[in-house]
């Protein structure tokens, strides 16, 4: 397999999984200001919407979105701790983290990434994180160590991934403090490290 990416993405996530699970992979990095690969591959025969992760496998098959990629990874090793919970309310708990995570933390970043984003939509968008941030903090606040049922799952990689651009907003992690905790345990993982160290990130984690 080949992982296409862009460092300290959201593709970070899919990254980390890979290390977590074992696999056999290769990595591939996507320069968006380019529209091309480091080899030279123009990205848009590989992924039309322009955006990692994308897997590339064997036989030439190329799967995107970040969450159905983890699903589709993790359901290859049923006996791994990140294995999707084989009851139903718990399987759908995960998918509810992970749907969280992708459609309204993750998108609620954009602005900051974006070189055409005015102060005040970066205000509205460091509001609505500050928004999630609480919800999290009052998640984490049970004594949870994990964000889902308290169980390692892919959404407590994928969560991690996100956190780790906080400060790009402007804002301190420290202030919600039962979630920083969550991203430094996460962030001591030997396979966390592993790829922070694989994208040129070890510095900055
Ligand atoms: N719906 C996609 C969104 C992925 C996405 O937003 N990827 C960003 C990085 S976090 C990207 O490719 N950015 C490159 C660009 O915008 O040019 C998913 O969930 O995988």
């Amino acid at each position: 397999m080949k992982l296409y990416y862009v460092p300290a993405s959201c593709s970070l996530a899919t990254h980390i999984i890979l290390r977590e699970l074992g696999m056999e992979f290769s990595l591939e990095r996507y320069d968006p200001s380019k529209g091309q690969t480091e080899t030279g591959s123009a990205y848009a025969g590989i992924n039309a919407k322009a955006r990692v992760p994308a897997l590339e496998f064997a036989n030439g098959d190329i799967l995107t979105e970040g969450s159905a990629l983890v699903q589709y990874l993790v359901s290859q090793t049923p006996e791994h701790e990140l294995a999707l919970p084989i009851e139903l309310m718990a399987r759908a708990r995960v998918q509810e983290g992970l749907s969280f995570i992708a459609s309204d933390f993750h998108k609620s970043f954009s602005p900051f990434f974006s070189a055409s984003t005015d102060d005040a939509a970066k205000e509205r968008a460091q509001a609505l994180i500050i928004k999630h941030l609480e919800y999290l903090e009052t998640t984490f606040g049970d004594g949870r160590e994990y964000f889902v049922d308290n169980k390692l799952s892919v959404a407590d990689i994928y969560l991690f991934v996100v956190l780790r651009w906080v400060e790009a907003s402007g804002l301190e992690l420290n202030t919600w403090k039962k979630v920083f905790a969550f991203r430094e345990r996460m962030n001591m993982r030997p396979h966390v490290r592993a790829a922070l160290e694989a994208e040129g990130l070890l510095e900055a984690a």
